[in-house]
């Protein structure tokens, strides 16, 4: 399903499929975590499906993507599946990481998705290395890092293109600008207008896109690809675009007025904007958006009753795939489980 062939009328549908796809699954977590049936914390990227489905769009099964906190349309877009992705965020087994991770550390190295990195900036270093993996073994496949406006002033980050730009890397560093960093506005944290401006002191192309445009991200994000495979380095491509929630969800977002994202809604939404251009070019009827539209409903529909139907995991593999030789700590945790399932607390350690 991820690789998209923007040239043709199907591709382009499927882009915007992938965009409503992206949508309501964002919708259900919206709803479903604050009835408080998903755990933890989760963050929302309403507003930013065009930047998930162009940039994955353009890649090839075999390429990579590494993800940040904010993963869930990066996810799909490179075609998890959105009953075991959202079977993670419930904590389920089912889930792509036996519900061990969440919504902040899923990965599935099968559809190449490298993993959602809470810890912010670190994203960019993994994307790196899958890089140094790719330029080592002589592969034709690169590596995507998507990255926040935020995480851009943090170390990591600048170590990582530095890197990749030095030993020409094959790898695409998509940061999406979304205008803020948790609750900071950008220019209160970068004293650039344009963080593709950076790509000059690493001595490599800088791309400005429009994040609300999933054809232009699909095309930038290909030819940076093209480069990288052309073993050419590294490419930073910027993507100006907005988040609709607040950072996470619960966020009262006093950092913004709420005029300003209805604003954004209303005119520079993503889908409803290239619903319309399909339509317009005759290349999407009213019956067809309808179908969609209902088709990912069903999906969805079906994807939270997966989720709900999962079986928990159980207490005793808690450790499971964190640690690659069972510890001394993680055995003795599974023998008190096994015993009197953890009853004394603790307390025989
Ligand atoms: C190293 C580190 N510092 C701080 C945090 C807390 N934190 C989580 S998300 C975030 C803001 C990230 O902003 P940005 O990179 O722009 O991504 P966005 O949330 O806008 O998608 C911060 C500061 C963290 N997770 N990791």
């Amino acid at each position: 399903m991820p690789e998209i062939d923007i040239g043709s009328p199907d591709g382009r549908r499927e882009a915007l499929r992938t965009m409503l796809l992206v949508r309501e699954f964002e919708n259900r977590v919206r709803d479903r975590f604050a009835d408080n049936e998903i755990p933890g914390f989760v963050h929302l990227s309403q507003g930013q499906e065009a930047v998930a489905a162009g940039a994955c769009g353009a890649l090839a099964d075999d390429d990579y993507i590494t993800s940040t906190h904010r993963a869930h349309g990066h996810s799909l877009a490179k075609g998890l599946e959105p009953d075991r992705l959202l079977a993670e965020l419930y904590g389920k087994e089912a889930g792509y990481c036996g519900g061990r991770g969440g919504s902040m550390h899923v990965s599935d190295l099968e559809r190449g998705m490298l993993g959602a990195q809470p810890i912010v900036g670190a994203s960019v270093p993994l994307g790196t290395g899958a890089g140094i993996t790719a330029q080592l073994e002589d592969a034709d496949w690169c590596a995507v890092a998507f990255c926040g406006d935020g995480s851009v002033a943090a170390g990591q980050v600048h170590e990582g293109i530095n890197l990749a730009a030095t030993w020409e890397l094959p790898v695409v560093y998509v940061i999406e600008n979304n205008q803020y960093s948790e609750g900071m506005v950008f220019d209160e944290q970068h004293n650039v207008e344009d963080l593709a401006d950076m790509a000059a002191s690493y001595g490599i192309p800088g791309e400005i896109v429009d994040g609300q445009d999933v054809e232009a991200v699909h095309e930038t994000v290909s030819a940076a690809r093209e480069r990288a495979l052309a073993g050419e380095g590294p490419t930073l491509v910027e993507a100006k675009t907005y988040r609709y929630r607040g950072h996470f969800e619960g966020d009262e977002e006093p950092y913004r007025s709420q005029e300003e994202v209805e604003e954004w809604i209303a005119e520079r939404d993503p889908i409803e904007n290239y619903a319309e251009v399909l339509a317009e070019r005759g290349e999407l009827s009213i019956d067809e958006l309808e179908a969609m539209r209902a088709d990912v409903e069903a999906t969805m529909d079906a994807a939270v009753q997966f989720a709900r139907d999962a079986d928990e995991p159980a207490p005793e593999d808690a450790y499971d795939d964190v640690f690659v030789d069972p510890a001394p700590d993680v055995e003795r945790f599974r023998e008190r489980m096994e015993t009197d399932g953890g009853q004394d607390g603790g307390a025989g350690r």
